[in-house]
């Protein structure tokens, strides 16, 4: 059986290896993963988030002809606007990257003194970037930007984290759609997908933006199973959800896609995870939705330590759905 993900025979297609040294913030990184992935013209750009030896975190571009190898550049993203913010924060990653027209948006986790946040940084051109904003409010991370609006408003999917409360949900068991004007000031719109407990998704994120198709937002997630002692795996699963409302869930797996099986993904700086963070569809029809045949290059971070590449098509990755009475979800 062909697995509906396949991973690249390459991988892992980035490591620490493959950074170039840039003294003195980074020299001889100790890791590099869960990117952001877009289209920039006919080069395939990663976004990644590459870790030093003093655990700081950068953003740094790498680009390629075939979606495969990567050239890493020589310097490390500087979002203007953020060094007027930087007192509390700590980490900037994890980015997601979403095109609409001709702006790309980064949505990102800011790792604060007090809570993980959600900021947005826009770029045209991936020489520049520029701060938006940055979320004010309760904890919360894995935000993913929708590439349409809805009512003149942005859309985004993010995990809320709330502290567990005796025989309460496990703190980031639910995926909520939130809506803004401007990218700063969220609005929660309800409940989206919810973790499965004592199964593979326990607790959950979304992983890159959702891709509009003809049978509604194609989704894939991370979830989490965290009933087996000593370790946390991370795998990744997918969903569909309406087209009109988001919020309701069409088709979801029952079981994940892709799991921790490859030493580069089960042994690392966090062991047992793959965490999809980015994808690049080439096959976007005249209405903007994407060709069922249509490829897809998902990026994974695997193991916290290295980028990887698995490969499916947007028909296989919906087939492999299956339909959700919401009663029962
Ligand atoms: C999550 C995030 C990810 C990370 C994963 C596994 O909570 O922090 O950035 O890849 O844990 O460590």
């Amino acid at each position: 059986m062909i697995p509906v993900l396949v991973r690249s025979s390459d991988n892992p297609i980035v490591t620490g290896f493959d950074v170039p040294a840039m003294p003195p913030d980074l020299v001889d990184p100790t890791s590099v993963f869960n990117p952001g992935a877009t289209k920039f013209g006919d080069l395939y750009l990663l976004l990644l988030r590459v870790q030093s030896r003093g655990r700081r975190t950068f953003l740094v571009v790498a680009e390629s002809e075939n979606g495969r190898d990567f050239d890493v550049r020589r310097d490390t993203v500087r979002i203007e606007g953020l060094d007027e913010k930087a007192e509390g924060i700590h980490h900037v990653f994890d980015p997601r990257i979403t095109r609409i027209d001709d702006t790309w948006y980064v949505m990102f986790a800011v790792d604060t003194d007090t809570a993980c946040r959600i900021g947005v940084a826009r770029t045209t051109d991936f020489e520049r970037f520029e701060l938006v904003g940055i979320e004010q409010g309760p904890d919360v991370r894995n935000g993913v930007l929708f590439p349409t609006l809805r009512d003149g408003k942005f859309l985004r999917l993010d995990r809320p984290n709330r502290i567990q409360l005796a025989d309460g949900p496990t703190t980031g068991d639910e995926i909520v759609l939130s809506e803004s004007e401007d990218l700063v000031h969220w609005q929660a719109l309800g409940p989206v997908l919810h973790g499965r407990p004592r199964l593979w998704d326990e607790r959950i994120g979304a992983g890159p933006p959702p891709l509009l198709t003809r049978r509604g937002w194609l989704i894939v997630y991370h979830g989490v199973a965290t009933h087996f002692s000593g370790t946390n795996i991370y795998q990744a699963g997918a969903a569909v959800l309406d087209l009109d409302d988001p919020r309701r869930v069409i088709a979801r797996t029952r079981d994940n896609l892709l799991e921790p099986r490859k030493l580069y993904e089960m042994v690392g700086q966090v062991p047992n995870v793959v965490f999809p963070s980015g994808w690049i569809v080439d096959d976007i029809d005249a209405d903007g939705f994407a060709s069922e045949d249509g490829r897809v290059l998902l990026y994974y971070g695997a193991a916290d330590t290295s980028v990887c590449l698995a490969k499916s098509t947007v028909g296989r990755l919906l087939d492999a759905c299956d339909p959700v009475d919401r009663a029962d979800d």
